[in-house]
């Protein structure tokens, strides 16, 4: 089925903010401005957005370490996550969260996790619910290819298979885990979606660099999960455009290997190429997104950068829940 033309402006609408809102962050981080650990997650933007389309707010998802895209692309307010990174008391988790824990559950966004392979068992206790729900939502879980490596995930794939939970394991493959390549780092040198294939899930696989191809995936993947089918999962082959985290000099990349992949490999660029030359947009229509983004992610930064700290006060807040 063909996108709507508003359909794909909100898409690529959604892939810039967080191409624009990253590029930034890099700038920033740089100056100083920014204090704490941050890792970004250009390159990726077509795997949040493909898969975050298809779900409303009662639909759940669980990030990782580099969350920033799933929290955008999930709905979170652009402002209040430029204000959480900069720790101010008016961001969205009143700045305790911070790059690595920002969450939402208003908009069904429980959470970044600086934990590798914490997400997937939470993503399951959210898929058990949504089956006593009944209401045909779902779960989802973003791991990395050094998530699938970690016992957590195993257990939850286990655990979702068994119960029969609607979760979604989307695993973006993006070759690195850290410093550590996927192809050294995999014993079986299988793929991922093979491991969750083995623990009973149907799985799906697609290119994560084409907004297009995970959309379509995703679309099928999501009427047989929410058909009550169990869960299933996905691995999206997709690519990293910065270290690890800021600061991170990537001595592991092979030469000329970023270039490439910026040049042959960067979904926004793909998603301008196809949607130009099918006469679906125009490049105007695109270039038009292009100047409203940068002037959006220019308003958050003044607005965080005036945004008051936190006071002494505020430390003691919020630790228990108040019933
Ligand atoms: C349990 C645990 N072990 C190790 C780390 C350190 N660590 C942080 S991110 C990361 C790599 C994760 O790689 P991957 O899952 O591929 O995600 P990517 O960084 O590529 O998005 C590691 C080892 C951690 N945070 N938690
Ligand atoms: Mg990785």
């Amino acid at each position: 089925m063909q996108l709507s033309r508003e359909q794909m402006l909100q898409a690529y609408r959604r892939m810039k903010i967080i191409r624009e809102f990253e590029e930034r962050l890099h700038i920033e981080i740089a100056t100083g401005a920014i204090a704490g650990f941050t890792h970004l997650y250009c390159g990726q933007e077509a795997v949040a957005v493909g898969v975050c389309e298809h779900l409303d707010t009662d639909d759940k998802i669980v990030s990782t370490h580099r969350g920033h895209g799933h929290c955008l692309a999930k709905g979170c307010d652009v402002d209040g996550m430029m204000k959480e990174i900069w720790g101010s008391r008016e961001g969205l988790c009143k700045g305790k969260g911070g790059s690595m824990h920002i969450a939402d559950v208003d908009v069904g966004m429980l959470g970044a996790n600086g934990i590798v392979g914490a997400g997937a068992p939470i993503a399951v206790g959210a898929a058990l619910a949504a089956k006593l729900d009944g209401k045909g939502k779902v779960s989802i879980t973003f791991s990395g290819d050094g998530a699938c490596n970690q016992g957590t995930t195993f257990e939850a794939m286990n655990m979702a298979v068994v119960t029969k939970a609607p979760c979604i394991f989307v695993f973006e493959n993006n070759h690195y885990s850290e410093h550590t390549g996927f192809e050294y780092a995999v014993g079986t040198q299988l793929d991922i979606a093979s491991r969750a294939e083995a623990f009973g899930m149907k799985v799906w696989r697609a290119d994560g660099t084409d907004f297009f191809a995970v959309h379509e995936t995703m679309r099928d993947l999501l009427v047989y999960v929410r058909a009550g089918h169990g869960p299933a999962a996905v691995e999206f082959d997709t690519e990293r455009f910065f270290g690890h985290f800021e600061g991170d000099p990537q001595r592991y990349r092979g030469e000329g290997e970023l270039d490439r992949i910026r040049e042959t490999r960067d979904c926004l660029k793909k998603f301008r190429a196809s949607v130009v030359s099918a006469k679906l947009l125009t490049d105007a229509d695109i270039d038009a997104i292009d100047a409203e983004v940068l002037s959006q992610i220019d308003a958050a930064v003044d607005a965080a950068r005036a945004a008051p700290r936190p006071t002494p006060e505020d430390v003691l807040a919020d630790v228990y829940v108040a019933y």
